[in-house]
């Protein structure tokens, strides 16, 4: 199938160009806060990674579910995770999407059709495989997507969910946010292969490299993979080569990363990127922007406020959502 860039309405660019800001936004205040002692857990952020994270999720429809890792926050914007909720979560509130446990970016929603993540990585490839099996044996329409980084492609159960996937030909889609490094470990002392997507041909389904800081390019690879996984096509992988602009959690400097690798991806930001391709098109120019800004700011200021005004969760709370222990 296949699908133009302007499959996207003046309207729907304009909302994927507010999400970018507003999760750049959201992330660079986070950071701050963090620096400043005044978060409880850590932060992992997905700075620089704008472009896969919100332009693969937003490929999705109502009633399809997605699977997020740790530095997903971003994925979750176009599925409706507001900035209050991003921020109760982080200080840990009882209004959080989890009553106040888990910390940072462990927070879902089933109504909207987001898995909360876990820690153990990529344990969400599975589930998301599962879901995709529910969708197939229910004849539902629906598509499940699960993201997760190079380094979790090192793990056996990651090849075991996209194994099933084809031999049952699931409606899935799993996408593989390749940024450089997992923790201070690089590419190419995790894997032999050049490629994640490479790794697609062991299992018959095809393998997409995408240029992970261009939104567009992410969202259109992306979108032709749901809808193949649809229409009765099966899985795809699909990579998205990008970079982690920030350490791996808020503690840790990225000492270990060169400075003229993070200058050559400063240079391919994904929002710049994004922002020339609107103007080239007559969609944006200094006051919209300015207006979409002021906008996300606003959106953060209160969404802080709000959260560091909300209650703890009492005591008793710490029992309740454990199904085992
Ligand atoms: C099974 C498992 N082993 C180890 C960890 C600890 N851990 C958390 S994040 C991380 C690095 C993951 O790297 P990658 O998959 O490339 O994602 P990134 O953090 O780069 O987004 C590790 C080793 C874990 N969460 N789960």
């Amino acid at each position: 199938m296949q699908v133009k860039p302007l499959d996207l309405g003046t309207k729907e660019l304009m909302d994927i160009y507010y999400l970018m800001r507003l999760g750049r936004a959201i992330e660079d205040r986070l950071n701050l806060l963090y620096k400043g002692g005044r978060l409880p857990g850590a932060i992992y952020l997905g700075t620089g990674q704008e472009a896969i994270e919100i332009g693969a999720s937003y490929a999705l429809e109502q009633g399809d579910v997605l699977a997020p890792t740790h530095r997903d926050m971003m994925s979750q914007l176009p599925r409706g995770i507001t900035p209050r909720e991003v921020f109760l979560q982080h200080y840990a509130r009882a209004g959080s999407l989890t009553h106040g446990k888990g910390e940072d970016n462990y927070q879902g929603d089933l109504k909207r059709g987001t898995f909360a993540t876990v820690s153990m990585l990529p344990d969400f490839y599975p589930v998301a495989a599962g879901a995709a099996l529910a969708f197939k044996l229910r004849r539902e329409k629906r598509v499940a997507m699960a993201y997760c980084g190079e380094g979790s492609t090192s793990v056996g159960d990651w090849h075991e969910a996209i194994n099933v996937a084809s031999v049952l030909n699931l409606p899935v889609v799993f996408v593989v946010i390749n940024n450089g490094y997992a923790y201070s470990t690089p590419v190419y002392k995790e894997m032999k292969v050049a490629n994640v997507a490479d790794r697609a041909c062991a299992y018959a389904i095809p393998g997409i490299i995408v240029d992970g800081n261009d939104i567009i390019e992410c969202y259109q690879e992306t979108k032709k993979a749901v809808e193949r996984a649809r229409e009765g096509g099966g899985p795809t992988l699909i990579e998205a080569k990008t970079m982690r602009m920030r350490g791996h959690a808020g503690h840790d400097p990225a000492t270990y990363v060169a400075k003229d690798i993070i200058d050559l991806w400063t240079e391919r930001d994904p929002i710049v990127r994004f922002e020339n391709y609107l103007t080239e098109r007559g969609l944006l120019n200094e006051e919209s922007k300015k207006e979409v800004v002021g906008r996300v700011n606003e959106a953060v200021e209160d969404a802080v406020n709000f959260a560091e005004q909300s209650p703890y969760p009492e005591g008793k709370e710490a029992v309740g959502d454990v199904y085992a222990a």
